[in-house]
Formats: structure tokens, sequence, C-alpha cells
């Protein structure tokens, strides 16, 4: 991952900072909604769950709050720093959060009240701000409610306050000017530490908190946001920013591929109180990878933003096409998917009241954001192909190529159909398939190796479990295209046991089998074999994998005896707690071989019986990093991919966080 300044050429100033007429914060404007008590009953309910995507949460909310200041124009740099003893500190040179009485309540000030209480924040119904998060703006009170310890830091008005909250959100004094503020400085810093009573785990992973800084410094052109950690063993520091914005992310991603041509077509254009910003370059792979973004927060699941994108361009590049005369006019109009074959683009969008729908509220649903957008592109890349006809050449020429491999994936998607029906019930040969045909029950373990597949094959419960033995590494779907990769043996019999059809076709509501669990050693190759797989998933089947029914299986590195019974440890990580829990265990542990070495008993009960194994359910909340690592592992920069495979191989949990 690269990070620092990766300016390119900017000669205006493009701060994204909305304009703010009347932006006098008055304590008045927080709306108080209800207490704290909530939060500690259900914090699902604010953070999605108590594990380690819920721990990241609350710093993710306190992050966007210092953003959001940011987008306001009001703050250039946040430091974001997991201090020695595991807590975290974010400090930014916002404005600092008010420190006047509270209007209604006179005794506390208002910055007790944003930490006390739901929803206060002056977010919600206030002038204060005009664009924010939604998805995440759920409050810093939440993080304290959710902390055994919270500190708070405010340099506002020439003084440096502070004030201290214990116990998920309890204050332990009033907020105190202790003395002058740094010269100038104005700003927050709040210091927490995760309650380990509502946390499965409370350790931060440093990978994860950068991924999510890195994508944010992206949207926010010119904001430094510089990460620390001071853990021992885990020193680390690492601070990004970027003058280029979204044209620096779409490099980004593009850095692992091979760019068809250097520029990157850039576009803003905001009108009312709504922008959008749009980065497009192409790349010699035969993938679009569309992201989309709404006041910096990803839009998975697309919406309007990407709809009018994708509609504008189908258009632009058509006409310019069929005016060279690179398209005829009586031939047909290239479809927008050729056109999107090896697009990397970037869409994001700042507006007052983003609509959040779908599955995981991941979409944009402002219809006018679809105009915006639309018009936009009409517009601006319709003077780009103009100005630029070497590069709008070169994606015209793509997009026909795109549209022959099309009609020739159609032809051979057609054969695997025909096959199928040849074979009767049209499953693979070497499937052992389960008895029951109730998909909601039914899993499928995709199994690498003869011998291990024998051992599952045995280890299985043979109503609810089917197997699929793959030999050696399936095709790299990410260097072939589609026409190719359906003539591949285990790429059909994959799509055949699924039974679901494939890429365009594939219909998540047929799958034959409700958890597709990808089954390899917990080493590197089985690790390749897991991303080769993935990214099979990823590209060609990819509401699968959006609506849940990915998982890994996790086969435990370890064993130990305790008395009798056997204990199996899936890491390092459960070995040293299980240490610590049993400070007097005296017994060896087992480093357990490679899954073909298992026997069935073994198998079943570390990683099949559904009573005893843990999956790893493979979600995708990061898209753009996935995608990334996908493109790093499969690429052809064979260095990148040494450096990542080295760094990452023991990890897919990118996957999972
Ligand atoms: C409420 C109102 C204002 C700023 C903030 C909250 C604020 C919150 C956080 C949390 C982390 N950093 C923050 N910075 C600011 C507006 C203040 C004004 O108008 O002066």
């Amino acid at each position: 991952m690269s990070n620092g300044d990766v300016s390119d050429v900017a000669t205006t100033d493009r701060r994204r900072a909305l304009p703010d007429p009347d932006a006098s914060y008055e304590a008045k404007d927080i709306t108080v909604l209800e207490g704290l008590d909530p939060v500690r009953k259900r914090p699902g309910m604010f953070i999605g769950s108590t594990s380690a995507s819920g721990l990241h949460h609350l710093v993710w909310e306190v992050v966007d709050n210092s953003v959001d200041e940011a987008m306001q124009g009001h703050c250039t740099r946040i430091d974001v720093t997991i201090l020695k003893d595991g807590a975290c500190r974010v400090q930014d040179n916002g404005r600092g959060i008010p420190v006047d009485p509270y209007p209604s309540d006179p005794s506390k000030s208002a910055a007790e009240v944003v930490l006390t209480v739901l929803h206060a924040g002056g977010k919600f119904g206030g002038s204060g701000y005009k664009v924010s998060g939604g998805l995440h703006g759920v409050g810093v009170s939440v993080v304290n409610a959710l902390s055994s310890r919270l500190e708070l830091g405010i340099d506002r008005g020439g003084l440096h306050h502070e004030m201290v909250f214990v116990d998920g959100g309890r204050p332990t004094g009033p907020l105190v000017a202790t003395g002058p503020a740094p010269k100038g400085r104005t700003g927050t810093t709040v210091t927490f530490w995760p309650d380990p009573t509502i946390f499965e785990e409370t350790d931060f992973r440093a990978q994860t908190i950068l991924e999510r800084l890195q994508m944010m410094a992206f949207l926010q052109r010119g904001l430094e946001i510089a990460f620390r950690d001071e853990r021992p063993g885990h020193e680390h520091s690492e601070s990004f920013r970027y003058t280029g914005g979204i044209e620096d992310f779409v490099r980004h991603l593009n850095e692992t591929k091979e760019a068809l041509f250097r520029k990157v077509a850039y576009f803003e254009q905001s009108e009312d109180d709504q922008e959008a910003e749009l980065a497009l370059q192409w790349n010699t792979s035969y993938y679009e990878s569309i992201h989309s973004f709404a006041n910096g927060i990803a839009t998975v699941e697309g919406g309007m933003h990407e709809e009018g994108l994708k509609k504008a361009l189908t258009n632009v590049v058509n006409r310019y096409a069929k005016a060279r005369n690179l398209v005829k006019e009586s031939e047909p109009n290239l479809a927008g998917e050729d056109i999107r074959e090896g697009l990397t683009a970037i869409v994001s969008v700042r507006l007052r009241d983003p609509q959040f729908e779908g599955q995981t509220k991941a979409k944009l649903g402002n219809v006018s954001m679809r105009s915006l957008v639309e018009r936009t592109t009409n517009e601006k890349l319709a003077e780009w192909l103009e100005e630029n006809p070497r590069e709008a050449n070169q994606i015209v020429q793509k997009a026909l190529l795109a549209q022959r491999a099309r009609a020739a994936a159609r032809h051979a998607r057609d054969l695997t159909r025909r096959k199928s029906a040849l074979d009767g019930a049209g499953l693979p040969g070497k499937l052992v398939d389960c008895s029951s045909r109730n998909a909601r029950e039914s899993e499928i373990f995709i199994v690498e190796g003869n011998s291990a597949a024998a051992s599952a094959r045995d280890a299985r419960d043979p109503r609810i479990q089917a197997i699929l033995p793959i030999r050696g590494k399936i095709l790299n779907v990410e260097k072939a295209r589609v026409d190719k990769m359906l003539k591949n043996a285990e790429i059909q019999a994959l799509i055949m046991a699924i039974g679901a059809g494939v890429a365009d076709d594939f219909d998540v509501d047929k799958i034959r089998y409700h958890k597709v669990i990808i089954l390899a050693d917990a080493d590197v190759d089985g690790s390749h074999i897991r991303t080769l797989l993935l990214t099979f998933f990823l590209r060609q089947m990819k509401p699968m994998v959006d609506a849940g029914h990915v998982y890994a299986a996790q086969p435990p590195l370890y064993s130990t005896l305790v008395g009798n019974s056997k204990v199996y440890l899936k890491d390092e990580a459960a070995r040293t707690a299980f240490l610590d829990e049993h400070p007097n265990h005296k017994q060896e542990f087992q480093r357990l071989k490679g899954l073909g070495e298992m026997d069935f008993a073994e198998l079943r009960d570390t990683t099949m019986d559904a009573g005893k194994r843990s999956l790893l359910q493979i979600t995708m909340e990061e898209a753009s990093i996935a995608d990334q690592v996908c493109s790093v592992l499969m690429g052809d920069d064979v260095e990148v991919r040494r450096r990542f495979i080295q760094t990452n191989a023991k990890d897919v949990r990118f996957l999972d966080i």
C-alpha cells in the first residue's frame, strides 16, 4: 500500500469544503433525543455487533466527526494513535466541540451533552452541520457509552479544557478549563478505552484502521490523516495526504494493474446543496470496478449516483464512437458493460440528506443525484473525449474487443448449459452431493486435493453437507476473459454444483447451498487457493458474496490435551488466550498438519461439525480494498504480489472485518 503525498499537478485550490453561510454554532442547536442506556443494552443496534467489526466502528465514529469538521473547511489534520495500553486517541485541529453552557440545562457544558446524550452533536436537525455521514453518524456519545474510560480534550477560545468519563459515559466531574490552549490551537482530542465487558475483543487491528484512514484521505482531498501504533511490538506510523483526492484514489487502485493510458479523467460539479466528483481510468483487465461514496461513506450497493454515471457513460462513448465512425451508423451500439470493461472509477457525492437504502443500507436513494452525475458525465466526459482523442480511441477499441468476447462467451455459456442438460441432473461427476434438497440448510465444501476431499467425505453429515473436490489451483479468473474461463473444467464444475448460473446469468435465488465453504489449509498455498476461489466468486457470482453465503472454514493450527480430552486452537492468538486462561497448563501443543493428514474424525470435530467449528463469513465491506487485494494477488506484477503475500499471507481477515 502506498502512502504519503502522491500529488499530481494541482494548480487550483480544490478544497472539498462546502461553503456554509451561517455556520455559527449555538449550544441550543443540539437536539437531545435520549440517554445512553439503550446503547449499552443493545450495542448491536448502534454499531452492528460487538465483534471486531463493532469495535472498529468506535474508531470510525470518532474519526467521522473529525472528518466532518474537515468537510466544513475547519480541520486540516487528524491524528489517530493506538496508545501503549491499547486505547485509541483521535485528535483533530477542528473548531473544538463547543464548551459553553447548554441552554436547557446550563449546569452542563454543550460538550458534556454531546458526549452523554444520544444523537446530540448538532448533526440531527441543527444548523451546525450541513453534510455528514448518515451510516456511521450515530454520535460520539455511542463511543462513550461503550468505553470503560473516555478522556476528552478541547482547545477552544484560547483555553484548554478537559473532562473524563468512566463506566460507559459517567462524568467524573464537569468540563474544566485547565489552562491556556497551545498557541492558536483549536481542536478536539478523544481518547477511549473500549469496554472489555461489552466487546468480544478489544484489540484494534492496525491494518484495518490504516485501510480505512487511507480511503478517507483519498475522499477528502488535502486532509492529512496520520496513524501511529505505539503498542509494544506493533510500533508503526504512517500518514496519508492526497492533493489529487479521488484522482489519486483511481491511480492507486490501478497501480497493481496495467493502465490503458496514463491520464485520469476527472470531473466535478456542484449545484444547490449537492456536489459530485468523478474520476475514471481504464486498465487492461476485463473487469469493471466502480466504487461509489456518499458523504464519504462507501455505497457498496451502488445507487442513483452510480446509475447516473453508467447511463451517461454509455451514451457519451456511443455518441463519440459513431461521430468518429469508429462504430458505423448501421452497427449496433456498444453495450454499457463492454464500455465499462477494465474501468476503474470513483464517484463521490456530497449532499444534505443522503437516503441510504438496500439490504445493508449501502445504496444511495436520492434521485437528484442520478441527474447531477448524469449531467456532469454527459457534459464533461464528452469534452474530455474531444480533448483526448488518443485515449478516447483506446476506450472505444477496448469496448469493441469486449463486445466480441462477450459474443464468444455467450456461445461458451450455451455449451455449458447444453452439457448440463445432457448430464441429466446437470451436476458435475465429482460432486459428492448431500441428500437434502433444501438449499437453506445445505452446505457445500470446496476442497482442494484428493486426500483432503476423501477425509471430508467421511467427516461430513451426508444429509446436508456436500463435497466438491477441486484439483490444484483453479484458473486465475483475474487474468482470463470470460470465454476462456468458461471452458475450464474446475470452473465448470463449480458453476454446475452451485447451480445458479454465472456472471450476468447468475441468479442468487437459485443457489443450491446457502453456505458455500472454502476448505483449504492454513498455509500460504491454502491462502492462495482461497483467494483464487474468492476472486472467482467476487467476479462471477458477486450477489452470492454480497448476500453472505460464502465462508472460509478455519482448520485449527494447534491442539493440546486437557485431562483426557483434546482441545483445538485455531491460531496463535487462540493459543495465547488459552495459556492466559490456563496458566498452569503443562501439556505440549501439537501443531496440526495439513488437512490431508487429518483423519476424518479430527476434521469433523474441528472444521466441519456445525456445533464445533468456527467459520469465517466473507463480506466485502470495503469493496475497494478487497478489489485491490484481489488484483494484487491475482495480477501480473510478481514483485508487488510477492511483497503482499509476505505481509498478508496468513491473513484472510481483511475479508471479515
Ligand atoms: C458540535 C458542534 C460543532 C462541532 C462539533 C460538535 C465537533 C465535534 C467533534 C468530534 C470530534 N471532533 C469534533 N469537532 C467538532 C460546531 C462548533 C462551532 O460552530 O464552533
